[in-house]
């Protein structure tokens, strides 16, 4: 009974002294790849690298490094992101978010564009600046401002470098200098520079973005070095025998933050294998805390591992808004969690609120094309999920197309569709696109009068699972298919599954379009 009555007061003040304890990772859950993160008082700002999706570089907010809103992009105009027939997991590699007297910077590399380039703000929810370039190569750039002074770390090959620049210009103000190479393992990259106490801490990642990811740390007292490396390296990773059976693996690609509170958290990026050892929603972003041990070096979350169960104490939690479960396109703008593949041809893209109606425009780029084609689309964020769409199709000619896909990139994707067959015929298509496979699974003409069709589709650890509804009928089972031939496994890349909506005309004459009802997406528990 006293024990009951200790837990029950210590409970009390845990929650009267606003602490909490615990959370589940991945805080950002879905392709969210190397995540950087800044503070400005209470406020806590995240981005993400977005490779061929526009908007590019989402950025999110948070009170408490757990719950986390997305607030919107870095890169909204074709002006700062290029991204014409950019090529799977081309464009925006990693980023870093700092906050320096009262400006936002974001830094990052457009590997298929001119290279590096900042962009700032004072308002990180509203439009960042026109591209500063900097004239620097690599990839992985990151920010330390001192002293009226900005610096640059960056991996233009298997050594960090780091030069003083102009954040204004992005003039390089002194020549750069090689300043560590890691503790050996392949693939030096991901660069941050912190200060405590004293030393200044270069933080990398080590192994590639696989399951030989690691992070590692050194230190030095002059910032162009020489750099000592923590005899206790690595300081983060699942490389090793006490996470060979972690349902996360290939952790790294880390970000260091002192939150308000004075405690230190880490994000990073890590993923989750399904079927086997798939993974398919692409690196997601993570959370770990930090505690500096007597040497002044850090150790993250106990033993450098972290847990999808994160028993610790957390700053003082505050839920945030979630993204709806339903879209009824009845708001002018879709959501920030939309993107369109590549620069997107707008014209083709119309929300009829007052139809609550998302009609897409078809146009001759297909989902094999590596091109403008009419698709947006918003990430798979669980693996056990349920996505629904109603859409009818108009205007179309013989061989026109509209539909939902589960898209990994232009030869991986399995699309579930409207087909038009003749004046007054339609059919249902399962087609399953797999390197240089297509195949049909499914092609079934539809009865005359279908006033709504009504798309559904079940993801599984192991499969999708694709059914419709005619008329707001009973679910029809139309075909499955294995997760696995869209996983990076199978395909590579840096990027994640997405659940699309899409149209094709097969001519360029053709005018038909797609009117999306709704859109429904939920995990399944
Ligand atoms: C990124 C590099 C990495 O630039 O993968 O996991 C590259 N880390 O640091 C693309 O995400």
């Amino acid at each position: 009974m006293k024990r009951k009555i200790t837990f029950m007061l210590l409970a009390f003040w845990v929650a009267a002294l606003g602490w909490a304890q615990g959370y589940q990772n991945p805080v950002i859950s879905g392709f969210h790849p190397d995540p950087s993160v800044c503070r400005v008082g209470n406020d806590y700002y995240l981005v993400n690298s977005s490779f061929e999706f526009f908007p590019g570089v989402p950025i999110y907010h948070s009170k408490d490094l757990v719950n986390w809103q997305q607030i919107g992009h870095c890169l909204t105009r074709p002006s700062q992101l290029s991204l014409e027939k950019i090529g799977p997991s081309g464009g925006i590699y990693a980023p870093t978010l700092r906050y320096h007297d009262g400006t936002f910077y974001m830094v990052t590399t457009n590997v298929t564009g001119r290279g590096n380039f900042l962009v700032h703000t004072k308002d990180p929810a509203g439009e960042w600046s026109e591209p500063v370039w900097i004239n620097v190569p690599g990839i992985d750039p990151s920010l330390y401002f001192e002293d009226g002074k900005c610096y640059l770390t960056i991996n233009p090959d298997n050594t960090i470098y780091l030069c003083e620049i102009n954040p204004q210009t992005g003039e390089i103000l002194a020549p750069r200098k090689a300043i560590w190479s890691g503790t050996g393992g392949r693939y030096p990259e991901g660069p941050h520079i912190y200060k405590k106490d004293g030393w200044y801490y270069l933080m990398i990642s080590e192994g590639g973005t696989e399951y030989g990811h690691n992070v590692t740390i050194a230190r030095s007292k002059n910032i162009y070095g020489p750099y000592e490396a923590n005899p206790a390296n690595p300081i983060l990773t699942h490389i090793n025998m006490n996470a060979q059976y972690n349902p996360i693996q290939g952790i790294g690609h880390a970000d260091f933050v002192q939150a308000h509170d004075g405690s230190w958290w880490t994000v990073c990026l890590g993923f989750r294998p399904q079927s086997g050892l798939h993974h398919l929603l692409g690196r997601e972003t993570f959370l770990a805390p930090v505690r500096w041990d007597k040497n002044a070096w850090p150790v993250i979350n106990g033993d450098g591992t972290i847990q999808l169960e994160m028993d610790v104490p957390t700053l003082p939690l505050q839920s945030v808004a979630k993204a709806d479960t339903i879209t009824w396109f009845s708001k002018p703008q879709l959501g920030f969690e939309w993107n369109y593949l590549r620069n997107p041809a707008l014209g083709n893209y119309q929300v009829l609120e007052g139809d609550s109606l998302l009609r897409l425009r078809a146009t001759t780029f297909t989902l094999d094309d590596v091109d403008t084609l009419t698709f947006v689309g918003r990430r798979q964020e669980h693996i056990s999920f349920v996505a629904r769409t109603a859409l009818s199709l108009h205007e179309a000619m013989a061989g026109d197309e509209a539909g939902v896909t589960i898209y990994r990139n232009n030869q991986a994707h399995y699309d579930f569709y409207l087909k038009q067959l003749a004046k007054n015929k339609q059919a249902i298509v399962l087609r399953y696109r797999m390197g240089k496979l297509t195949h049909i699974e499914r092609e079934a003409e539809l009865p005359k009068v279908v006033k709504t069709i009504t798309l559904q589709v079940t993801g599984t650890n192991n499969d999708y699972q694709f059914a419709c509804s005619l008329n707001n009928g009973e679910y029809q089972p139309i075909g499955r298919i294995d997760t696995r031939y869209l996983s990076t496994e199978t395909n590579g890349g840096f990027t994640g599954t997405y659940i699309g909506l899409f149209a094709v005309a097969k001519e360029a004459q053709s005018k038909a379009y797609a009117d999306f009802k709704y859109f429904v997406y939920k995990e399944n528990k």
